[in-house]
């Protein structure tokens, strides 16, 4: 069943919790007469059916011969001060999968049926306990990879791009309002002229392009970035892969090509969930294995995000270096020199100027663990493109549908801006208002079409 095509108010069951041994597992009902189709497999009927809102029931979940299937806390939330604006309870039991499927199988035969992906928010969202912006935000959360994109999306639900969507909506119709007066009263100097604040277009617009251009840095978090680590044979490129994961991974020596195959790892950068990948060191090689290694190397950097090219320090570069340098240059991938041991007598780091190709240099010792945090923070500049200063604390958008419509809504804006400017007839301007405002309104979910509640809703996992 398509999410938009959810029935609403039929009780609906789902295990909320991982099916694998652990403490505790959590069924979720909802639905109109959920709290009475939960006593009859209840060891306490009574005081569940008595029991308010936002309280624990104590009992046993019991087969229809009255045996015990666990012991079990119900927290019973009654319409419509619930999660899904619906009588519902969560029934914790032990959290052994036979125990948690056979409380979940007893529910279905007393007449649950099992609720699909999504369809508790779905039902939230319909019945009004949430807007759009803030079930996708359950959905971040859940699938968050790292703290700070764990906070961003905990900043959607908290409500903060709810608010200024609806201030930014409110700033619109402020200057519809005031068109519609000047639409009215053309000739009336009083109440026509000047009603207008054409300045109120330029902020609404403005509010906007900076939501539309959160995106990239927020889809960062969420899709996480490829990192490359590149050089030739020696250049310390598995000591910094180990270094940076704080974990004896890759094999280290002094014997050149040690590395044959790529490896990959996960790492956090700045907040920005980083595959990392060591690989096989550059050099012109007769071993047809190693040269195989090699052109995986150049692939990986090809497809990179961000690569880092390390150099010894106490070298300086070569012609083979050069030629490296001089792809990411014509534009095949952002790159990092790392200048590494730095820690040798003689290294000479950050030397002279940024050759061509690099995007920035920064100088490591991976054997010392120096000047990692530099590295990183420049890796994470580069694939955030800059310009983030005090991004942190202003909303952001959660998902490409929601740059989509804000994107349009830009456009409509930029457009009313434009005829108000040069003088076009109110209507025109009065219709792209419009056009921004139906935007707005498909953002927050007050006239989403189907097909993208189907989209949105059909991204969650059952229980959710
Ligand atoms: N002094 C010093 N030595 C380092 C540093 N980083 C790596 N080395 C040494 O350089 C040698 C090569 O290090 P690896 O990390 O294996 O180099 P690699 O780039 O992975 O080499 P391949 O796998 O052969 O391409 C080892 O002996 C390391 O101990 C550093 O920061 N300072
Ligand atoms: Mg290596």
């Amino acid at each position: 069943m398509k999410p938009s095509e959810y029935p609403l108010g039929d009780p609906v069951a789902a295990i909320a919790t991982a099916l694998v041994p652990a403490a505790l597992g959590v069924i979720r009902l909802s639905g109109d007469s959920s709290l009475s189709l939960l006593s009859a497999c209840f060891s306490r009927p009574q005081a569940l059916a008595e029991a308010p809102g936002h309280s624990l029931v104590h009992g046993w979940i019991l087969t229809p011969e009255g045996e015990r299937i666990d012991e079990a806390m119900v927290a019973v939330y009654r319409a419509p001060r619930s999660f899904t604006g619906e009588d519902a309870a969560e029934v914790t039991v032990h959290g052994g999968p036979a125990t948690v499927l056979a409380a979940y199988r007893r529910f279905l035969a007393a007449g649950f049926r099992e609720a699909g992906r999504g369809e508790f928010a779905f039902r939230a969202f319909a019945n009004g306990k949430t807007d759009l912006l803030k079930a996708e935000a359950i959905r971040e959360i859940i699938g968050a990879r790292t703290e700070t994109g764990m906070a961003h999306a905990a900043r959607r639900l908290g409500g903060d791009l709810s608010a200024e969507i609806r201030r930014v909506r409110d700033l619109i119709l402020r200057c519809r309002a005031a068109i519609a007066v000047e639409i009215e009263y053309p000739e009336d100097e009083e109440t026509g002229s000047g009603a207008f604040d054409r300045e109120l277009i330029g902020e609404a617009l403005a509010a906007l392009e900076l939501l539309r251009d959160s995106w990239a840095a927020e889809r960062l978090l969420q899709d996480g970035a490829r990192v490359v680590l590149a050089g030739k044979t020696n250049a310390g490129k598995s000591s910094l892969f180990n270094a940076l994961l704080k974990e004896d991974r890759a094999i280290v020596s002094d014997v050149h090509g040690t590395t044959r195959d790529w490896i990959e790892a996960t790492a956090d950068f700045s907040g920005i969930p980083v595959r990392l990948f060591d690989t096989a060191g550059l050099r012109e090689t007769g071993d047809s294995i190693e040269a195989e290694g090699i052109l995986r190397t150049r692939t990986l950097a090809a497809g990179a995000d961000v690569v880092i090219y390390l150099a010894d320090a106490a070298q300086g570069l070569d012609g083979e270096d050069l030629a490296f340098l001089e792809e990411a240059g014509k534009g095949g991938f952002p790159l990092i020199l790392a200048w590494n041991k730095c820690d040798r007598e003689g290294a000479t780091p950050l030397p002279g100027e940024l050759p061509p190709g690099a995007a920035a240099a920064v100088a490591v010792s991976a054997r010392r663990g120096t000047g990692l945090a530099d590295l990183v923070a420049s890796a994470a500049g580069l694939l955030l493109g800059g310009g983030t200063e005090g991004a942190e604390r202003r909303p952001s958008l959660g998902s490409e549908r929601q740059r989509r419509d804000v994107a349009a809504a830009c456009e409509a804006l930029a457009h009313a801006q434009e005829a108000a400017l040069s003088g076009f007839p109110m209507d025109a301007v009065e219709e792209d208002l419009e056009t921004a405002l139906e935007r707005l309104a498909s953002i927050t979910g007050e006239t989403t079409g189907a097909d993208i509640l189907d989209a949105v809703f059909s991204g969650f996992c059952v229980g959710k």
